[in-house]
């Protein structure tokens, strides 16, 4: 065949065709013409309709993130802070707390939808009213340097004027027998380690020493301004009475190398109140109580200021999440408790005090009165939300491999949550660890995962940090951390932004989540 003959049959061959497409469309398209309309009419109808249900943004997949307001959570640290200054500056136990609760309590029953309760205990409050003095008489004389060569440890005793007391060192502060004669004496002790400083000095105050002072070994160039009274705290356990003084090891020595020939003079203008405080609780009304997710922040704040970064941003970004979840009317598959803590800067008080009442059936003198609807086998998890808006601020989320045997998987299961967040968003952050510190330790040490985020406190940003993280190298995270400067000023808008909406999309997810139970126990 050649070429021409090809071509020919070809364009027969499209005649052809072409003439039986035009016959089909002579004797049926006229009559198909409404149907074919009709089909392509519905197909765009659906088209719309899915474009309007389907999630298709991130702002429609996660819409409680997105209804989060900055700005509110920075009106009620307005009001924190407001409280603060009717209070001479702080939020503790024993000043602006009770204000703030009250504040937190009014807003949840207006606009909270949830039970208000309140969980009572007492706390102990320690106070320095002035500059305390150790001095030495004898071979050497000595007006030694508050703040340079010793400190009172925080804690430590009520207050005494003592002059010229005999001094001995101690052998073995650990043991009673070994003490030897202190009574009527100042204590030293150079070498303690097998018991922790509040039984050391527990036992020498029992024994009838009048004050007691701890060298620190030569590796700390400062002295201690540890705290020497029992970890967890209770009403009921001791408080020490006489002073506790750290001096550095080089005073330390010299004090050794005198005792038996020289006097001591110790002042100390201290005191320990113990005040009542307490837990507020919001526990909602829906969602099963089975598999409750505790979201938990705390209220107070040191003595030293009013706490508006440490901790009011966590306590007013779980407000916030609280109301918000309210406005936009969330049904949690899982019922959410939220906690704003008491008397966390005086040692985690107020959380240990919730998981000692309902892990350990601990009774105080309230507990029958505050019939709390709450268990802790219900708990599957707690978020704990601490200080989110730091001005040189990383975005740190908690390891949860930090957790203790059964708390770890779950935990892990949590940081991975916060992580989606921010991998979304493609926001830098940073894992820490979660050992202790704040809230979720009574919650991780009796077997209920934990987690959450934060923003650091006193340690200073590194090189390698503020490239990844930006901000600035070798400042503090939080220059004011515990300091009177902690207030608005000192408040980061965008990390308030970041962390508080990475706080609701934990809150949100966790709290929507099927089989939370299996979910937290799946390895990762
Ligand atoms: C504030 O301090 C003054 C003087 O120290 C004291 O009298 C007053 O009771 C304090 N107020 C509060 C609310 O703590
Ligand atoms: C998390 O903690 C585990 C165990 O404490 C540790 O081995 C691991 O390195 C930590 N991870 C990070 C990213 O810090
Ligand atoms: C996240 C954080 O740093 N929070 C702080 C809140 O207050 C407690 C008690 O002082 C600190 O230990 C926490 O570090
Ligand atoms: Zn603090």
């Amino acid at each position: 065949m050649d070429a021409s003959e090809q071509q020919a049959l070809l364009q027969r061959r499209q005649e052809g065709g072409r003439g039986r497409a035009a016959q089909w469309w002579a004797r049926y398209g006229q009559r198909a013409l409404p149907a074919l309309t009709a089909l392509l009419l519905l197909g765009v109808g659906a088209g719309i309709w899915a474009y309007g249900t389907l999630p298709t943004s991130d702002r429609d997949k996660h819409p409680y993130e997105y209804a989060l307001g900055t700005e509110r959570i920075r009106e009620h640290l307005v009001q924190l802070l407001d409280i603060a200054s009717r209070h001479n500056g702080s939020r503790s136990v024993a000043t602006g707390h009770a204000a703030s609760a009250e504040y937190v309590e009014e807003q949840l029953r207006r606009h909270g939808d949830c039970d208000v309760y309140r969980q009572r205990f007492v706390s102990p409050v320690w106070r320095v009213r002035g500059e305390p003095r150790l001095r030495v008489r004898g071979p050497v004389s000595v007006d030694y340097i508050f703040g340079t060569d010793f400190e009172i440890m925080r804690y430590g005793g009520r207050g005494a004027r003592i002059g010229g007391a005999p001094l001995v060192e101690v052998a073995d502060a650990c043991v009673a027998e070994g003490a030897g004669a202190v009574a009527g004496r100042v204590a030293l002790v150079r070498h303690s380690g097998r018991c922790t400083a509040f039984e050391a000095a527990f036992t020498l105050e029992q024994l009838g020493a009048r004050a007691v002072v701890f060298a620190r070994p030569p590796r700390f160039r400062e002295p201690s301004r540890a705290r020497v009274r029992i970890v967890d705290w209770k009403e009921g356990d001791p408080l020490m009475t006489v002073p506790v003084l750290s001096v550095t090891a080089s005073v330390g020595q010299l004090l050794a190398s005198v005792a038996g020939a020289a006097r001591v003079d110790v002042e100390a203008d201290t005191s320990i109140d113990v005040v009542k405080t307490f837990n507020v609780l919001c526990v909602g009304r829906t969602g099963d109580p089975g598999s409750t997710v505790v979201v938990g922040s705390h209220l107070d704040s040191v003595a030293a200021g009013p706490g508006i970064n440490d901790n009011g941003s966590g306590s007013a970004a779980a407000l916030e999440i609280r109301l918000t979840l309210a406005r936009m009317r969330h049904r949690p598959r899982n019922r959410l408790v939220f906690a704003w803590w008491g008397a966390e800067e005086d040692g985690l008080l107020g959380s240990r005090h919730f998981a000692r009442v309902l892990a350990h059936g601990w009774r105080n003198r309230w507990t029958d009165a505050e019939p709390i609807d709450v268990r802790w086998e219900d708990i599957a998890l707690n978020l704990n939300f601490d200080m989110l808006a730091s001005p040189n601020y990383i975005a740190l989320v908690h390891n949860g491999t930090d957790a203790p045997g059964p708390a770890r998987a779950g935990s892990c299961q949590i940081q991975r949550v916060f992580e989606d967040y921010f991998s979304r968003h493609a926001y830098p952050y940073k894992i820490t660890d979660m050992r202790a510190g704040s809230d979720f330790v009574p919650f991780i040490d009796n077997g209920v995962p934990a987690g959450g985020v934060l923003t650091g406190a006193g340690e200073l940003k590194s090189v390698d940090e503020r490239r990844d993280h930006g901000g600035l190298a070798h400042a503090a995270l939080d220059t004011c951390y515990h300091r009177d400067c902690d207030t608005l000023l000192n408040i980061n808008m965008v990390a308030l932004h970041r962390m508080s909406r990475a706080a609701m999309h934990a809150v949100a997810i966790l709290s929507s989540k099927r089989d939370l139970r299996s979910y937290l126990q799946r390895a990762s």
